[in-house]
């Protein structure tokens, strides 16, 4: 047996501990192809019971797998001659029912007692806790070694003091609750403790320039016994060193206490070498009669948590010997707790065997890393990161899914920091913390090109406001039909219609517009450009509405000028005027069978009279024979829009005659253009009409 000082070779382990063991499967997890998708943390509930079967613990909701966050109920109910006692592991304290939040993976125990009254020696309910505290007088003088040195001491507790004087002083005495001379000094914890280490100036010899030693002799008893290691080795000491004796038992043997300047138990001890010192260490044999033995069984919870060394090691250890017990956690846990004759958080932890004892050494799984994912977006207010799972704060491992989203005028460009690419959603696997930066840019607006052209070629232009040609969506662009000398501008195609001028365009998509011009030349057989050319206002007595044409150059559809009919036009049946003519007398008979005969009319609104019975306009003909043809009638204000150049035009192989006594087309002498009430109405109209570029 060499000098080891942790042997825990053969600590017992309770093994029908486990009363209950959850198996968790892994959730299998659904990986949804959707990046959104959350995959919920499960957390195991492991939940012991000791000693085994003085109990059992219902859990609401049950099933010892819950998702991260449940608040777990844990109700302890004690077998028939038990009461529950106190929670280990995860849980603390003797509330009972208790909750515990699945935070992560956790192991609790539950710690029953015999209620029989049994004398199994456990100390009741709760342990009691003492202190043990010491000053030094005169303050400076020295200081005081604590073996064990611990907060608080549970009762029955040996504690060896060794009063340690600074260069110049010796130690004198203890005072307060224990005064002695004893240096080191044992105490037995039964109650608070207050204690003064006193010390006094040494007299002469304290400058002495040769260094003090003292020898430190160590006797065996009975011889073969056992050794004993001191720390540091040597046997002799410079005044004031402090010696760690360790006992160690030869086979067969078992350490029983220490004598001399050395007294108690406890193993190992220390002693201070303020003189030549002698102690013996007494063992004894095991084998023998008359050595009362205990045991000490100790396990651990969970059993891949860690373990427990002893010192002295062995497991069997005659009355009254110390036991040293330090828990050893595995890599990924922490000692936790004691629990059973041994409870408290202390680690070493020492006790006395003064019967059977069994403690468990309750570890926790260490909590694992946690690393934080800081995101930011660049310029700020362009968008958004979303983190799958949300949170910012994960543990070591953990996938976290990034998307980037945009604000409305912006794009995501690309992520920096932690996290390249220009893949969105990306992820990053947290085993650091990471900071990473949404980079977005501002979105280029849609443009749209407004091309334009005009017709005939070289009859005008267009012009853009604004100009240019290229547009931000929805820009609305006015267009100008600017006619060259010779044209004037007719209307639009393409993907504009219509006669105005300017008029706008809605840049919603790439556009196209055509201006379309026609010559202004009036070369119509009756342009008006010259005069009346033989136009005449009818003096018929019933059509005398028209009373007065003559040439007009203030409107003209082509051309410079038009023939302006004067209109006096009275109500229905009106001896004079309600209707009136005028015509062109050819002198020579004309061909017009199969001819499209055009003429353009200009009536202003007041020309309607009364709309419900609008007054109309015809085109006649008369041949050689003076036989007429009256065209279909044609409504003002409906067939004939107002207040613009209208054209009319009569097919005379299809026309629809409104009058027809026969005349024969082929032998037309004479065209005229008729204006009359409409109905029976009794609106009247007196005003102008225009007429230009009679043709066919
Ligand atoms: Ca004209």
């Amino acid at each position: 047996m060499g000098g080891d000082k942790f042997m825990n070779k053969k600590i017992k382990y309770i093994t029908p501990l486990l009363l209950v063991v959850i198996l968790f499967t892994t959730c299998s997890q659904k990986k949804s192809s959707s990046t959104g998708s959350t995959q919920t943390q499960q957390y195991t509930l492991t939940v012991n019971v000791y000693p085994s079967g003085s109990g059992s613990v219902v859990l609401s909701p049950s099933g010892g797998v819950y998702t991260a966050g449940t608040v777990v109920t844990l109700t302890a109910v004690p077998n028939s001659g038990y009461s529950f006692n106190m929670w280990g592991g995860d849980l603390s304290g003797s509330q009972n029912p208790t909750t515990i939040t699945m935070n992560s993976n956790k192991t609790v125990i539950a710690q029953f007692v015999s209620s029989g009254g049994s004398g199994g020696g456990d100390s009741g309910g709760t342990t009691t806790y003492y202190t043990l505290t010491v000053n030094i007088s005169p303050t400076g003088a020295g200081s005081v070694i604590k073996n064990p040195d611990k907060q608080q001491y549970v009762a029955g507790e040996v504690v060896e003091l060794g009063a340690i004087p600074n260069s110049g002083y010796q130690f004198l005495n203890w005072s307060g609750d224990i005064n002695s001379t004893d240096n080191p000094l044992s105490v037995t914890i039964t109650t608070n403790i207050v204690l003064t280490a006193n010390f006094q100036q040494a007299g002469g010899d304290g400058g002495g320039g040769s260094v003090t030693t003292y020898s430190l002799s160590v006797t065996i008893v009975p011889n073969g016994g056992g050794s004993v290691v001191l720390n540091p080795a040597g046997g002799t000491y410079t005044a004031g060193t402090q010696v760690t004796l360790t006992a160690v038992a030869s086979s067969g043997y078992v350490f029983s206490g220490w004598d001399g300047d050395l007294t108690g138990i406890q193993n190992p001890a220390t002693i201070v070498m303020d003189a030549n010192k002698t102690v013996v260490a007494t063992f004894q044999q095991t084998g023998g009669g008359g050595v009362t033995t205990y045991s000490l069984n100790v396990s651990v919870v969970p059993t891949e948590g860690g373990s427990v060394s002893l010192n002295p090691s062995g497991g069997v250890y005659v009355a009254g010997t110390q036991v040293t017990l330090t828990a050893i956690p595995n890599s990924g846990y922490v000692f936790d707790n004691w629990i059973g004759d041994l409870t408290g958080t202390q680690n070493p932890a020492t006790i006395v065997m003064d019967s059977n004892k069994t403690i468990v050494a309750v570890f926790s799984q260490q909590q694992q890393q946690q690393y934080t994912l800081t995101t930011s977006v660049s310029p700020s207010g362009a968008g958004s990161v979303l983190l799958d799972p949300a949170g910012g704060v994960y543990t070591a491992g953990t996938q976290v899914t990034l998307t980037a989203v945009a604000n409305s005028g912006y794009v995501f460009s690309n992520w920096s920091g932690d996290l390249t690419g220009t893949q969105n959603p990306a992820t990053i696997v947290m085993d650091s913390n990471k900071s990473v930066t949404a980079n977005f840019t501002q979105q280029q607006t849609q443009q749209y090109t407004l091309t334009t052209s005009v017709s005939p070629s070289g009859a005008g232009s267009v012009l853009l406001n604004p100009p240019g040609g290229t547009y931000a969506a929805g820009t609305v662009v006015q267009i100008t039909a600017q006619a060259n000398s010779g044209y004037q501008f007719v209307n639009w195609s393409g993907d504009v219609t219509g006669t105005s001028n300017p008029t706008t365009v809605l840049m919603d998509r790439n556009k196209t517009v055509t201006a379309n011009f026609e010559s202004t030349a009036d070369n119509s057989r009756y342009s008006f450009e010259t005069g009346v050319q033989g136009w005449v206002a009818q003096t018929y007595q019933d059509s005398q509405a028209i009373t007065v044409v003559a040439q007009d150059t203030t409107k003209a559809k082509y051309g410079t000028a038009s023939l302006r009919c004067t209109v006096d036009l009275r109500e229905y049946n009106h001896p004079n005027n309600s209707k009136g003519e005028t015509y062109v007398d050819m002198q020579t008979a004309q061909n017009m069978s199969n001819s499209i005969v055009t003429l353009w009319i200009w009536v202003p609104s007041t020309a309607i009279g009364d709309p419900l019975q609008p007054n109309g306009i015809q085109v006649f003909f008369k041949d050689s024979s003076w036989r007429n043809k009256y065209s279909r009638w044609r409504n003002i204000g409906t067939d004939i829009p107002t207040e613009e150049w209208v054209q009319i035009t009569v097919n005379t192989a299809t026309e629809q005659w409104g009058y027809d006594d026969g005349a024969d087309l082929s032998q037309v002498r004479l065209i005229g253009v008729k204006i009359g009430t409409g109905g029976t109405s009794t609106a009247t109209f007196s005003g102008y009409i225009w007429i230009d570029s009679v043709n066919w």
